[in-house]
């Protein structure tokens, strides 16, 4: 089938050099696939360049734009990113003036404004970015973009007589009309396929819940994604777990994303069809501790669940109030028990340095986690994100010692981040050399291969 025109190039940017960010497990950009697959869907030609995978220099995606000549450009854009977005939407500028240039994903959905003052971006996509970039490039394709037309694109920001515009966003009710992730279009064997919770691999990632009712303070995802929570049927969950096995030969899944078990209902009925369709993979997913019951992790563990991700944030019920978690301290050591007791493995993630924390709260975490004493840990340093309220209040009160574009590195009164840095060394240290972890660890191992 002849594809329509613009042809259309989308592209992930490299973290900064020397960040702490880079360090992270490198995963596909989910979010860039879906918008290609999407494209891809309505007819239009589609190329990706990952440059957190590749890290090419500003060169070769002049090269890039010269060699496939693409009328309109994507650039995912977070807000570790951000800088090296706009770094490339002027190397795209330069090398062809008249290419579009549309930024998306979480950073410019939550502050447009900061895009649009780069004149080299034309459009940004506010939220889940499908249907709005597809609807930009039917409106390139009929040469209407510069029309009215584009007022009616829901999701959408742009500069219109030097002023800004904001459609507001509509989000796509049922999910199972967006198609699987592109991932042919990626460089799939540069990505981390292996993981330490699962036994087997290559390991891939699904995002099958959108949007999240819960109000933590230091999370912005609902800005992105809507407070409703928004489900692929699980149907069409299986129907994606049996295509990765057979074009990708996945023998393991990541369900990336938050709340997996929000729904009791959906969670029995993926379940029942993993097993049902003798899928035969393991998989990981990230949920809340109190989104689970004895009857839920049962079916799981049947449907090949081998460990759970829990954000327990805080063993101070303090800071765990300071952010807004709505979640006890019982509540995690209940949902421990329970994953013990139905045999599936538990990661943890705790968070240091919340603004007001002292040094007693950060010690009830180290503590705390001992005591559950979760299969992995870890104690990230809070950086404040833009788009949360915590981050409002980190701004407005001034407690940041430095800022990277617009993560904020919080001080207090008590620590700023080179001595969270400290803590954060320590508390690794205590927790993964105690004797007792190391010797409960191996106990485990050999009770596992009985
Ligand atoms: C999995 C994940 C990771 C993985 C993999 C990232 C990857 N390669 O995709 C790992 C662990 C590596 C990771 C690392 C980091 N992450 Co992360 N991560 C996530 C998580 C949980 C899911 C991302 C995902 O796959 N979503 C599913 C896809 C479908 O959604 P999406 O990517 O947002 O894409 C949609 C829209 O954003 C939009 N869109 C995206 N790109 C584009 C491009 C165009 C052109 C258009 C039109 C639209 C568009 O359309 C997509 C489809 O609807 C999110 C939280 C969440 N629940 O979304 C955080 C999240 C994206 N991460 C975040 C952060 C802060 C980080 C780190 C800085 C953390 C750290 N401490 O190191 C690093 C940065 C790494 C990097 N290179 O940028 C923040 C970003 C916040 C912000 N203000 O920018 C989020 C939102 C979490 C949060 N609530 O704070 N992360």
């Amino acid at each position: 089938m002849r594809k329509m025109s613009p042809k259309i190039l989308l592209v992930n940017p490299d973290v900064p050099a020397n960040s702490p960010w880079g360090l992270s497990k490198m995963l596909p950009p989910l979010g860039l696939a879906y918008v290609a697959a999407a494209l891809e869907k309505a007819g239009f030609e589609v190329e990706v360049f990952d440059n957190y995978a590749f890290k090419k220099d500003a060169s070769y995606l002049k090269s890039l734009v010269e060699k496939h000549q693409p009328e309109m450009v994507g650039i995912s854009c977070n807000s570790v990113t951000y800088r090296q977005c706009v770094e490339m939407a002027k190397v795209v500028k330069e090398t062809n003036p008249s290419c579009k240039v549309v930024v998306g994903g979480p950073h410019p959905s939550y502050m447009p404004e900061t895009m649009l003052q780069h004149p080299e971006i034309d459009y940004v996509v506010l939220g889940e970015g499908e249907r709005a970039i597809t609807e930009l490039a039917v409106l390139a394709a009929e040469k209407k973009l510069e029309s009215k037309a584009t007022r009616k694109v829901a999701g959408i920001a742009y500069r219109h007589d030097g002023k800004i515009v904001k459609n507001a966003p509509k989000f796509i009710e049922n999910l199972d009309e967006v198609p699987y992730p592109a991932r042919k279009l990626l460089p799939m064997h540069l990505y981390d396929r292996k993981f330490a919770f699962l036994g087997v691999d290559p390991v891939d990632t699904m995002n099958v819940v959108r949007g999240c009712p819960y109000k933590c303070a230091f999370c912005e995802n609902r800005r992105l994604w809507g407070d409703m929570c928004r489900l692929f049927s699980p149907a069409r969950v299986a129907d994606e777990v049996e295509h990765l096995i057979t074009s990708f030969q996945t023998r393991g899944i990541y369900f990336v994303g938050d709340n997996f078990t929000i729904n009791r209902n959906w969670v029995l009925k993926v379940c029942e069809l993993l097993r049902k369709r003798d899928l035969n993979v393991e998989w990981i997913c990230d949920t809340r501790v109190d989104l689970v019951s004895k009857e839920l992790l049962r079916a799981m563990k049947q449907a090949g669940c081998r460990t759970i991700w829990f954000g327990v944030e805080s063993g101070s019920p303090r800071i765990l109030n300071k952010l807004n978690k709505n979640i006890t301290l019982d509540q995690v050591v209940n949902a421990v028990k329970l994953c013990r007791e139905e045999d599936i493995k538990i990661a943890c993630s705790f968070m240091l340095g919340i603004p007001g924390e002292k040094l007693e709260d950060m010690e009830a975490t180290l503590k705390f986690a001992k005591q559950i004493n979760p299969d992995w840990c870890r104690f990230n340093i809070y950086i404040a994100c833009p788009g949360s309220t915590l981050y409002d209040e980190v701004i407005q009160k001034g407690l940041y010692d430095r800022m990277d574009d617009f993560l904020a590195y919080v001080k207090t009164e008590d620590f700023n981040y080179e001595i969270l840095l400290k803590i954060q060394q320590r508390f690794h240290k205590e927790f993964h050399c105690s004797p007792k972890r190391i010797i409960n660890q191996l106990k485990r191992k050999i009770i596992h291969r009985k």
